[in-house]
């Protein structure tokens, strides 16, 4: 079994790369220790705050979030990083070469009925001649990420990585470790399993219920076969589900609140997730276009979702090119 820092170098990964990622898996490592220590830690259940996002802050929100910001900015190559438990960016070294964001604990909902949850995080370079301490230095498309994943914290804990060149798959060993136990990830084209939060069916936009619809009829319906349903309620583990064995996984617009474009994030959740599916084959798209060539506006933009088996997602995207949008741009 090969160590990820042995894996990466011998592939001839960016040497600063390969010691920022290093230091990213200490901080998951210590995310990964906190979670299993769970209630007799006495850090489940939420605190007084809200984030940003409006969304009360867990415990561990704030911990995982604070492991991170406190690891990285320590390092020489982070000129900042943003967080979604973060108002604004926080910079470090001045001379840093890389951006992060990060999504510290997605899923959160799910601590205290120990469901899976996950770190997610996006690595950028800081522009050509880039000025001041700013957050415009990361508002780049997600294409122009350097590298992407996450660390799911299941039943056991595995990394997921893409450095531009495929996904990689890494299992956290008891020796503290991260050793290669999936190489070059590759999504089937098709599927018949989706994912999407069902409850809001009367929020959807027609085109999506019509999707949703045909995929509800059946064998007996225009799509011809049976689908299986899963929503898990947390990104990376449907994300994991969606590499391991391909599907689709959506979260789209919804009339709740018209002016937000989704309930996802697209800097340290969209795009992240979006360069993993795509270099494993698949695709990941707004349902109108493809996520990665979003030009972001705000750091805690967001973004409707719609990835996975690349036949799957083109199929949803032929339903929304075939009927009108209602929604307002
Ligand atoms: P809902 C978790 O809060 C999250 O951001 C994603 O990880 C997950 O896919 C989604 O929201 C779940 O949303 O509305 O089903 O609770």
């Amino acid at each position: 079994m090969q160590l990820l820092s042995a894996y990466l170098k011998h592939h001839d990964t960016d040497t600063e790369l390969v010691e920022l990622i290093e230091i990213l898996m200490v901080a998951c490592k210590e995310i990964a220790l906190q979670l299993r220590e769970g209630a007799l830690a006495g850090i489940h259940g939420t605190t007084e705050d809200t984030n940003i996002q409006g969304e009360t802050q867990k415990k561990l929100d704030v911990i995982s979030n604070d492991i991170l910001k406190e690891v990285l900015l320590g390092n020489r190559l982070v000129r900042g990083v943003a967080s979604e438990e973060e108002d604004n960016p926080v910079f470090g070294h001045p001379e840093g070469r890389f951006l992060v964001t990060f999504d510290p604990l997605d899923g959160s909902s799910n601590i205290d009925i120990n469901v899976s949850v996950g770190t997610i995080f996006s690595i950028l370079e800081v522009p050509e001649g880039a000025g001041e301490d700013s957050v415009d230095l990361f508002l780049q498309p997600g294409r122009r990420q350097v590298a992407a994943g996450y660390v799911l914290y299941g039943p056991s804990a595995v990394l997921a990585l893409t450095t531009g060149t495929g996904v990689n798959m890494f299992t956290l060993a008891h020796t503290g470790d991260f050793l290669l136990t999936r190489e070059n990830v590759q999504i089937p084209h098709s599927t018949k399993e989706f994912a999407i939060n069902m409850s809001n069916h009367r929020h959807w936009e027609p085109a999506m219920r019509n999707y949703i619809g045909d995929l509800l009829a059946g064998a007996e319906g225009p799509r011809e076969k049976n689908y299986n349903m899963r929503w898990i309620a947390s990104m990376v583990a449907e994300v994991h589900r969606v590499l391991t064995r391909g599907g689709i996984f959506t979260y789209p617009w919804d009339s709740r609140d018209p002016r937000k474009p989704g309930k996802l994030r697209l800097m340290y959740e969209g795009n992240p997730m979006s360069l993993l599916i795509e270099q494993a084959g698949g695709r990941s798209t707004t349902c109108y276009s493809d996520i990665l060539d979003v030009d972001p506006q705000n750091i805690h933009q967001r973004v409707a979702v719609a990835l996975g088996s690349k036949e799957e997602v083109e199929t949803l995207m032929h339903y929304h090119q075939e009927t009108p949008s209602i929604i307002q741009q």
